[in-house]
């Protein structure tokens, strides 16, 4: 049995904590508390430490779902499970100020964890607001982050197929940058 530690990032309000309850087999452990950011976010409530989710993939790997806090306040949470990582969804809110920009500093935080097995993006909310279109996310990504495949998406966190579409992306990069890390020990 494998297992994978997945982390999703992304701002206050991408829909990190929706998109683990839409996919996990599990009951989710959620940490919320009330919003006092409605500018940011307009929900009643926000995570302050995290989420945790899992879902079995294939015939027995086991993928574990850790939702991060969107509050910078709470970044010791990251540093945590940043360890332990070897995947990150990273969720942006479509209706955010400057989605672009919120992309650029997660993954200035997490671009690592491509690395360290594979990144996928997933644009949420383009119902709410629909600009900027997906290409301007494909497009800043291929420049921060050259040559490297990372899948851009949109999806709607609520909603599961759409989430496991992204969900399994990232398993696919994970597993081939194991067999290629594999094949390079060999080698060596
Ligand atoms: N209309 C619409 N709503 C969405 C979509 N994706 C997520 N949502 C909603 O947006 C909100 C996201 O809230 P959360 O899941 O709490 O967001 P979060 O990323 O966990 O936020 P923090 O924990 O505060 O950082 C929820 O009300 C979701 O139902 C989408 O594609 N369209
Ligand atoms: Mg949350």
């Amino acid at each position: 049995m494998t297992e994978h530690v997945i982390l999703f990032a992304g701002p206050m309000g991408a829909g990190k904590t929706t998109a683990i309850e839409s996919l996990s087999e599990i009951e989710t452990i959620r940490t919320e508390a009330i919003n006092t950011d409605r500018e940011t976010a307009d929900k009643d409530t926000t995570t302050v430490a995290l989420d945790y989710g899992e879902i079995t993939v294939g015939d027995e790997d086991k993928v574990r779902l850790y939702g991060l806090p969107g509050q910078r306040r709470f970044d010791f949470m990251w540093t945590i499970l940043n360890e332990r990582a070897v995947g990150l969804v990273l969720l942006v809110n479509n209706d955010a100020a400057d989605p672009i920009k919120d992309l650029d500093e997660f993954l200035e935080e997490f671009g690592e964890l491509h690395e360290k097995g594979g990144i996928v993006v997933c644009v949420t909310r383009t119902d709410v607001a629909p600009i900027p279109r997906i290409d301007k996310y494909a497009e800043r990504v291929r420049e921060l982050m050259p040559g490297r495949m990372i899948p851009v998406f949109t999806a709607d966190a609520r909603n599961s197929d759409q989430m496991r579409t992204c969900l399994m992306s990232l398993i696919a990069n994970i597993e081939m940058t194991a067999m290629i890390a594999a094949s390079e020990e060999r080698a060596a």
